[in-house]
């Protein structure tokens, strides 16, 4: 069994698709063991985003991540659910993102993503600690 860390970004929540993104993954075999709807403030961002503070698009990354609640979650299923979370979501830019996937399916910009999975299992347990301490 493993745990990963998602997060319905607000844009999701703005669009009413929390919902259909967590029964995505709920249909697939995985369990919601967390959830909780939460605005994030900048200082949290800042963990979370470690890797990203300081690039050109960090702000813009802040100010969307920051602009309303999102739906931050932590999902169980198998050994490394990380990856079918990484798959069902699509990559990072929604123009090279499959139909079938979340963002393939729902986005059409970059930064408003939709969601947010770890990238790997060390990711996701850091993150759950970030999140649910
Ligand atoms: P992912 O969310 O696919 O793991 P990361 O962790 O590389 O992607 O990036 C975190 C978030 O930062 C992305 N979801 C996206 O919203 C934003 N982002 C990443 N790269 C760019 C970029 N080149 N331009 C604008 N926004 C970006």
């Amino acid at each position: 069994m493993s745990r990963t860390f998602i997060i319905c970004k607000p844009d999701a929540v703005e669009r009413g698709y929390v919902g259909e993104i967590i029964s995505r993954f709920e249909r697939k075999g995985l369990k919601l063991v967390a959830g909780e709807l939460r605005t994030l403030d900048a200082e949290t961002l800042a963990r979370h985003y470690e890797e990203h503070v300081g690039k050109g698009f960090y702000d813009d990354l802040v100010a969307f991540m920051s602009r309303g609640p999102s739906f931050v979650a932590v999902l169980e299923g198998p050994e490394d659910t990380y990856a079918i979370v990484r798959t069902m979501m699509g990559p990072t830019d929604p123009a090279s993102a499959p139909p079938g996937t979340i963002r393939g399916d729902f986005g059409t910009i970059m930064t408003e993503n939709l969601v947010h999975g770890s990238d790997s299992n060390k990711s996701a347990e850091r993150e759950i600690g970030i999140f649910f301490p």
